[in-house]
Parts: structure tokens; sequence; C-alpha cells
């Protein structure tokens, strides 16, 4: 007889962290469906999180350790061997070069195991190696930066009160689609429409007319803009007298250093560099600067040009300038229930530019090293020289700038280890691919996502089924690869004693006693003493299995607690920010034969690199095509279905194009991730495609220099016809 049971979990395949109920018959994952009370996603699951038993079964996931034999193929072997050789030979490493040789990456799926997020981020800083790299610099170091400067700590994260809001202007993100990054609300497209519904104003700046533009009004950005943009804004409030400096001086230093900053923005310029005119730039300004209420939200679009630093910082600033942080309806800060902030606080893990990095001399973010010189480090001899890495839910060589370099540098390393379920881009090359448990199949909360969550609650789920055949924990795999070498993912002095013992940390027991304590912890029964209710604690959290609502909205009124400052206050004025000012005002005019600008478009059924292997997700037949506005298309010859050249100054491919009036002329946009090259994942290879980040360039004087994050959007690239380009090459 069949027993099937009902489990209630979370879908941990974005930050949005959507509620479902797992069917499971003898021990199988049969169906996932969405959690109708779960009190953020509300009965939502998307096609991916629906896609999680397949996942689970991919018969090309890896479910053994596999190790890299002379001839290139991979053979299963035990936990034991593997992990005996992989001590070994990182010990040797250790020995000769000392643990600055040895790296950590950290791609984007970590942050959702909250056990190995943390052991990576604990023994990067226990190693004391610069080595630590994560999928941060390939997308939000920017807001790392500027949180640090600004609020006195990376993880300080201001948060778009989208329910409440009256304009929420949107800057480079299509939250239908991602479902929200740094900002988590479950049924986003219903809260936006809602927005608008209720007579709020919904300014979406794009160079698409993506899904969420569709829901209120577009303004089409030329890719890389942003920073003019948004400079011409702040200059418009200051010029006009929005901007009431004496009310801001309580809460804010640093006013008349952005005053000064914008003073001289052109704004005829600004009208060209972003393609918006300037009565539309002036109108904007002045909406923001009246409205009731305004959040001023950017994701990748905003964080992965070359400026991205100082685009965010000019988002923050019109918050700041226009009354709307810590402001109902405005940008707010958040209550975790995993206080991330004390947490590295206490651990003294937070900062910038504390140190530089050895190779391009970038600032440290949060004690990180940018993915852009990976491959530089493998290669440039030296005290420090990357020799012995381990990957843990990245593929890096694939996902970040210029791929085929990390290719070429990766087989150079003594040793290389990627956690993974899949043999990829990246790790097939690697000495061993270790298999991890994945969603559903480990304990666990949303670690990340909580971090930013706009409805504020907490799930901390159990298991709810066995881990497929050998795979284990990541937290499991990484401290016991290091526990070996006898470093534990604690950065306190002595502690690596404790790597003698047979444990490892207990991570749940950890996370649970900050949680206790924390703001909305049970202070050990306290709360419920003092008549504050419950309270939140681990045992009653996975007993209920559901989510658990703690508050209705993000408090306001903290900003005083909430600033790490010393005088509590928001500071605004920083050199860093001057001469990032001067990079972008001195930056050249565009090479003419690179007439148009490149933009990544993320589609509904892909995530990142790593879905391309489910068959549903890949069903009706989905190709690569990128979208060519219809007078590009005329003046370079191209009708639909036509294969064109793209190339830029750093890479060109050969693609076939849709045309299609959701670009803005000028530019053109393609999906990332596709034209996968490595890798035992046969469907995402038979895909076919090709590869966006070819394009791409990870030099220190291109990607944005005082965040070391990755330059994705707004690529100069040039675009021909295959046919001519057949005869160009005949003729020469
Ligand atoms: N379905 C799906 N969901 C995802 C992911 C996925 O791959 N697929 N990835 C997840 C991850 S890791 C993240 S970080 C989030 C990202 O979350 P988002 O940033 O919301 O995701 P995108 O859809 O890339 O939105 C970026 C938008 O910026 C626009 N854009 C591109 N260049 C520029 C520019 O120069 N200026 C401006 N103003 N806009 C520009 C693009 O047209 C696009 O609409 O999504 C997460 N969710
Ligand atoms: N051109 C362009 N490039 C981009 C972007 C863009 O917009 N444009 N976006 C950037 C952004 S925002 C991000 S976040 C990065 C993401 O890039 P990465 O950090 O490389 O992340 P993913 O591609 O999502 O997944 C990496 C790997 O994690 C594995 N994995 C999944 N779950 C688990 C798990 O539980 N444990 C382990 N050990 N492995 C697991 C998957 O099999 C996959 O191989 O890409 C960046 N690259
Ligand atoms: S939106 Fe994200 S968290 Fe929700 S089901 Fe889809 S992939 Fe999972
Ligand atoms: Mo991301």
């Amino acid at each position: 007889m069949t027993t099937t049971t009902q489990r209630r979990s979370w879908c941990g395949i974005c930050e949005a962290g959507c509620g479902l109920i797992a069917t499971v018959a003898d021990g199988r994952l049969t169906a996932v469906r969405p959690d109708p009370e779960h009190p953020a996603s509300l009965g939502f699951l998307c096609s991916k999180g629906m896609a999680i038993p397949a996942l689970l079964d991919d018969p090309d996931r890896i479910t053994r350790p596999m190790r890299r034999r002379a001839d290139g193929e991979f053979e299963a072997v035990g936990w034991d061997e593997a992990m005996d050789d992989i001590a070994r030979r990182l010990q040797a490493v250790v020995e000769a070069h000392g643990r600055e040789s040895v790296g950590i990456v950290l791609g984007n799926p970590s942050v959702q195991n909250y056990a190995s997020f943390l052991a990576g981020l604990l023994l990067g800083a226990a190693l004391k190696t610069q080595h630590l790299y994560a999928a941060a610099s390939v997308d939000i170091n920017n807001y790392y930066v500027v949180n640090e400067l600004l609020y006195g700590h990376n993880l300080t994260t201001p948060i778009p009160d989208f329910r409440r809001t009256d304009l929420a202007l949107v800057l480079g993100s299509n939250l239908v689609v991602s479902h929200g990054s740094m900002a988590t609300l479950g049924r986003v497209h219903d809260h936006l429409i809602d927005l608008v519904d209720r007579g709020g104003r919904l300014v979406v700046v794009d160079p698409r007319r993506t899904e969420t533009a569709e829901l209120g009004e577009h303004v089409g950005i030329r890719p890389g803009g942003d920073p003019w943009f948004l400079a011409a804004l702040l200059h418009v409030l200051f010029r006009d007298g929005s901007v009431d400096e004496a009310r801001l001086a309580p809460t804010v230093r640093g006013v008349g250093f952005l005053r000064e900053l914008v003073s001289d923005v052109d704004l005829e310029r600004a009208a060209v560099e972003s393609g918006i005119p300037v009565a539309q730039l002036v109108e904007l300004a002045h909406a923001l600067g009246t409205a009731r209420s305004a959040t001023v939200y950017g994701r990748c679009g905003a964080s992965l040009g070359q400026f991205s630093t100082l685009t965010k910082f000019f988002l923050d600033a019109l918050a700041v300038v226009t009354g709307n942080i810590d402001r109902l309806g405005g940008m707010l800060f958040p209550a975790p229930y995993l206080d991330a902030e004390l947490l590295t606080t206490v651990l003294g893990l937070h900062g910038y530019d504390r140190w530089r990095t050895r190779v391009d001399d970038f600032p440290e973010v949060l004690g990180m090293s940018p993915l852009a010189s990976l491959a530089r480090e493998i290669t440039t001899p030296g005290r420090g020289q990357l020799r012995a890495l381990v990957g843990l839910a990245s593929n890096f060589g694939w996902t970040s700038a210029n791929p085929q370099a990390l290719q070429e540098a990766l087989p150079r390393l003594d040793l290389f280890v990627s956690l993974d379920p899949y043999i990829t881009d990246t790790n097939h090359t690697a000495d061993y691919v270790l298999p991890p448990s994945l969603m559903l199949e480990r304990e666990g909360f949303p670690v990340f996502g909580q971090l930013h969550a706009i409805t504020p609650n907490a799930q901390w789920s159990d298991a709810v089924v066995d881990a497929r055949g050998e795979s284990r924990n990541d937290a499991w795999i990484l401290s016991e690869i290091f526990r070996r070498i006898g470093v534990v993912p604690l950065p306190l002095p002595g502690a690596n004693v404790l790597a003698k013992l047979p444990v490892h940390l207990p991570f749940a027991l950890i996370s649970d006693l900050a949680m206790r304590v924390g703001a909305h912890g049970d202070w050990f029964g306290l709360r419920r003493l003092l008549g504050r209710g419950r309270g939140l604690r681990r045992r009653d959290l996975v007993a209920d299995g559901a989510a658990r609502q703690y508050a209705e909205h993000p408090p306001v009124g903290v900003l005083r607690r909430r600033v790490h400052h010393r005088d509590g206050r928001i500071h605004l004025d920083h050199p860093v920010l001057a001469q990032e000012m001067a990079r972008l005002t001195d930056s050249a005019a565009p090479d003419a034969s690179y007439p148009l600008r490149l933009f990544t478009i993320r589609e509904l059924r892909s995530q990142n690199s790593w879905l391309h292997n489910l068959p549903k997700l890949m069903a009706a037949g989905r190709t690569l095509r990128l979208r060519v506005h219809p007078d590009d298309a005329r003046a370079h010859g191209l009708a639909s279905a036509d294969t064109a050249r793209l190339a830029s100054p750093w890479g060109a491919v050969e693609v076939p194009v849709e045309i299609t009036d959701e670009v803005v002329p000028g530019c053109v946009g393609m999906p990332a991730h596709w034209g996968h090259r490595g890798g035992t994942w046969r469907r995402a290879r038979r895909a076919g495609g090709v590869h966006y980040n070819d394009l791409t360039p990870d030099t220190a004087d291109q990607v944005d220099r005082a965040s070391g994050n990755a330059w994705f959007n707004g690529i100069p690239v040039s675009l021909t016809r295959v046919a001519e380009v057949a005869a160009l090459d005949g003729a020469r």
C-alpha cells in the first residue's frame, strides 16, 4: 500500500521563496502545489516551482561524488575516498603556499541554504584569504558598497514599500518575471496592479517594454543611461528648490556634497545619454519631489551597468532627498527574523575597502574579491596566487564575464572542487564534483529572502524527502573539506582547535539562538511573560510547517536605530563617489563601429544558467533570439529569423533575430546563459544558442571600478547580416 503525505515547505529557486505543499508518496516527491495560506505568496507558484519534482528526479543529476580521471571522464567514488584525496591535496597547497592561496566561490543558489551560506562566508573569513568570491560581484556588489557608505553596513538595504506607495519608480527590474530581488514580495504582479488601481503611479524605466512596464507607464531608456538619468533628476530637484536641506540635516550628512556633485549636470547631455527627453526628466523629478510617498527601486538593469555604484548611490540619494527613506510608502528598513547585520557586525565581517585585491587593486566588498579578477588571480604568479578552489552552487565559469578566460585558467589550478548537482559548463574540468542535497531534501529557511521581506514572515521547514543517492547537505560537504585541513567556519582566535573534533558547527542551533534572542524571537519565553505574543523559535516553526507572518509591514521611524554610523545619520559624502562621477563625465564618446547597446533579458522559465535541463521548462521548442527594433532591423537589412553577427569589442556570436518594437531603437536585448558548451546536462546542451557573456569584458578598467561589479548591460555592439559577413570575408 502506498503511503501519501502532504508537507508544507517553500521553493528555493529564486528569492521570492513561495510557499508550497509537497505530495510525498513512499518517500518520493511526486508533486508540489502552491500553498494558499502562505502570507506572502498567497497561493502562487510559478512554472519553475512546479518543476521541483522533475529537478530532484533529473536523470542527469549527479548523486554520487565524481572524480575526473586522466582521460577527462568522470567516475563515481565513495565519500571517504573523495574527501581523503581532496584534503591531502588541499593540505599540500596550504603547506607550500599558505591558506591565502585557497579560494571559495559562492554561487547564487548558495543563498537558499542558510547553513552552507553561513559556512561559506565564515570559512572565507577564517581562512584569511582574499579569495572569497560570490555571485554578488556579478549582481549586487554596488548595493553592498552603497549600503556600507550610506548606512554603515553592507547589508542595510532599504526595500520598497510597494504595498502602500503612491509612486513606484522601477529602474531596470522586470519584477513580474524575476519575482523580485533585494525586495521579497510574493505575488508581485498583483501588488503592482493594486498600486495602479488605487490611483498610484508605476513608472518603469527600461530599454524594453517589459511585462512589468505593461502594468504602468513605460519610459524607454538607452541601456547604460541610468546614472545620467538619475543625476538629471537630482539636478532638477536641487535646481528647483525641492530639496529642504534644513529639514534633512538632523538625519542626513553630506546633502551639500550631493548638491555639488550634480550641480553641473547638463540636462541636454543627460537626455542624449539616457534617450529620455529633458521635459520628461523634469516631469519625473517633480513627480518624485511632490508625491505623498515614493519608492525608488532598481535591480539588474541598474546594477549591471558600467557605473553601477554611482547609479545605486543616486537611486538611494533620490529617496533620501525627497524624504522617502523610512517613510510609510517609501523605502523601508526591513525586519528580518535572522538579523544578518548584527551577526556580521559581531564577527567583524562587513566593510568596504579595508584591503585591496592582489592583481587588480579592487577594493574589498564584504570581505570578498570580485569574480571579474578570478582568471587573473589564477594565472598571475606571486604571493597569494590562487591555487586551490572550492566552488559551491556556482557556474561562475559561465555566468561571469569572459568565460573563455576562465575556461583557460581553471585547469591551471592544483585543485578544483565543485559542489553541484550537475556537471556544468564550469566544473567539467574540476578534479571533483560533489553531489549536494537540493531544496525539499534539506531543512532550512529562506535566509536571503527574509532579509528583504516586504511582508515579514517566517518559515523553517524540515526536509520533506531524503536526499537522492549519496547527496549531502552543502554545509556538511564544505565544513568537512576544511575540517580535514584544520579550519572551522568560525573566524575567532583559537577556534580552529575545534577542527580536531569529528563534528561540525551546529548551524541550526546557532541560527535558532540568533533568531530567538532577536527582535522577533521568543526571548526564551520572556516575550510571552511580557505579554508581547509568543515570538519565533525553530521548534514551533518546524512543527507548524506553515509560514507565519509576524508583522503587518516593515517598521517606520527606525532610521536612527538602523543606520550603523556613530552619528546615526545617513552619509552621502564620500570621495569615491566624486571619483565615480568624474569617471562618468569623462567617459569617452562611444566607438562608432559599435553603434548599438546590448542588454540582458531574463526569461520566466530560466533561472540564471541552471534550469535548462528540465523538459517542461524547455518545452514548446524554446530557442534563443536576439530582439531587434524594426527601425534597426531595416537599417541592417534584417528580416525576422535571419541570423546576424553580433559583435562587441570583446567577442562575437551569430544569433537569429526577432524583430519587435518592445525594445527601444538603438538597443538589442538577449537572454543570457544559452549555448551551453560543457557538462552532462544533455537537454541544456541540445537547446543550442550562443552565450551572451562571450561579449562582455572582465578587465579592471571596464567593470564598475568602485565595486568590481560586472558590466553586462549597455555593452556596445554592432550587428551584421550573416550573409553579408560571408560576403565581406570572401572579399578579404
Ligand atoms: N524567471 C527568472 N527569475 C529570476 C531569475 C531568472 O534567471 N529567471 N534570476 C534571479 C536573479 S539571480 C536575480 S538577480 C533577479 C533579477 O531581477 P530583475 O533585475 O528584476 O531581473 P531582470 O528581468 O533581469 O530585470 C532587469 C531589467 O532591466 C532592464 N535593463 C537592462 N539593461 C538596462 C539598463 O541599462 N538600464 C535600465 N534602466 N534597465 C535595463 C531589462 O530590460 C530588464 O527588464 O531575478 C531573479 N529571478
Ligand atoms: N549576461 C548576464 N550575465 C549574468 C546576469 C545577467 O543579468 N546577464 N546575471 C547575473 C546574476 S544576477 C547572477 S545571480 C549570476 C548567477 O550565476 P551563478 O551564481 O553561477 O548561479 P546559477 O547559474 O543560478 O547556478 C549555479 C549553479 O548552482 C547549481 N545549484 C543549484 N542548486 C544548488 C544547491 O542547492 N547546491 C549546490 N551546491 N549547487 C546548486 C546549479 O546546478 C548551477 O550549476 O549570473 C550573473 N550573470
Ligand atoms: S517565483 Fe521563485 S520562489 Fe516562487 S515558485 Fe517561482 S521560482 Fe519558486
Ligand atoms: Mo542574481
